[in-house]
């Protein structure tokens, strides 16, 4: 699975680099709904239409969840994980969701259908760093899967978290099964999908459409899109014919909006609009988030810093310094504090056992039965 770019974008500099040393050129984006600052207010939180310990919040988990996924892909790079996959340049937007999510089991809480780039949304909703480390280092104390699936694959039950699934698209028709028992259930909860702007071409984005808006049975789902324009090496403008995916919604009578994804604001203030417009309607939306994607498609495409995509930890950091949220020096500690924090738990979980051979079988099938074929 080579990346193979166009000659033009091949020249762009590619480099390996932290967070700390990346530059940035904007990326163009798009309608957006909430204005999220203002540099004539001098109130620096209303300026920036959130709470400031919301604000700060939101930058600390965002530069967590880059540090542990650059993290991440040393640990790969060091031959001590098979595979990376993950969510560099969409910590904005997946923090955001996390913060917002009605966290719980069973049909009263949100579903959560996720794709492979949701780890900040999993630490914004309280995952460990252990459980993303263990899960990538395939360790036998993995609890998505008992260290056999791919890094970014989690699976929460205790959350309603759906297993993330290879298989790009999927989840959008999964979601369609949670959000009839969410309705019947009454109590407001949402099923929550996120995929990328590839996976809109699957068959299975267009059944959420359907299945969501028919109109003798709505259903609540928050359809949402992640769209770097990329598919793996394919870029989206020489394969969408729609001008947004997001459009899509408009022929079901579904409703849609377009935001700025590498906005962490800008992203929470509509996913705050919208669930709250589909936990009071019991009706669909199809939301699309523009992103970047700043380590390329995964290890297979070689996970070297992409330097020509907006970087959203730094635009959202110059914005709380200029507003004077937080200083430059206490930015630098929270990410110097990160760094460590995980670098010791990587070497602490490298020493722990992978699973043993005999539980390949296990939790094949339902009730425990072994799935062993050979066996039968
Ligand atoms: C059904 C299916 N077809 C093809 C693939 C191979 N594949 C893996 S990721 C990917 C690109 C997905 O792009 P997009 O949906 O835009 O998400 P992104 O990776 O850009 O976040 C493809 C084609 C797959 N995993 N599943
Ligand atoms: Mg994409």
């Amino acid at each position: 699975m080579g990346e193979s770019r166009t000659s033009s974008q091949a020249k762009k500099k590619q480099q390996r680099g932290r967070l700390v040393t990346a530059k940035k050129k904007p990326s163009s984006v798009v309608k957006t709904v909430p204005k999220s600052s203002s540099k004539s207010s001098k109130n620096t939180t209303k300026s920036l239409m959130l709470p400031k310990d919301v604000l700060l919040n939101m930058y600390d988990l965002m530069v967590r969840a880059r540090v542990l996924e650059e993290r991440m892909i040393q640990v790969y790079r060091r031959g001590e994980a098979f595979f990376w996959i993950g969510g560099p340049g969409e910590e904005a937007f997946g923090v955001a969701l996390g913060l917002l999510v009605n966290k719980g089991q069973g049909p009263s809480h949100d579903f959560l259908h996720l794709h492979y780039r949701c780890t900040p949304t999993l630490l914004a909703m309280g995952m460990s760093d252990e459980d993303a480390l263990r899960l990538i280092m395939n360790k036998a104390s993995d609890t998505s899967t008992g260290g056999r699936n791919f890094a970014n694959h989690y699976c929460f039950p205790q959350w309603n978290v759906a297993p993330v699934s290879s298989p790009i698209g999927i989840q959008y028709g999964i979601a369609i099964g949670t959000a009839i028992a969410q309705k019947r259930a009454q109590g407001g909860a949402v099923s929550i999908i996120t995929g990328g702007d590839a996976g809109s071409a699957e068959g299975d984005f267009a059944t959420s459409l359907i299945w969501s808006s028919r109109p003798a049975n709505p259903l609540p789902m928050y359809i949402t899109v992640q769209n770097n324009k990329w598919g793996i090496s394919t870029d989206y403008d020489s394969q969408h014919g729609e001008k947004s995916v997001a459009d899509r919604g408009k022929a079901f009578g579904i409703r849609t909006g377009i935001y700025n994804g590498n906005d962490p604001i800008e992203s929470y203030l509509a996913i705050k609009s919208d669930l709250d417009y589909i936990r009071k309607n019991n009706r669909p939306v199809l939301a699309e988030f523009k992103v970047s994607r700043l380590y390329g498609h995964s290890s297979a495409s070689g996970a070297n810093r992409i330097n020509n995509e907006e970087c959203c930890i730094e635009t959202f950091e110059k914005k709380l310094v200029d507003q004077k949220v937080i200083t430059t020096s206490e930015c630098k500690k929270i990410k110097d504090e990160h760094f460590e924090n995980i670098r010791v738990k990587s070497e602490q979980i490298r020493e722990e056992p992978g699973p043993a051979a005999e539980t390949l079988w296990d939790h094949t099938f339902a009730n425990g039965e072994n799935g062993d074929w050979r066996k039968f």
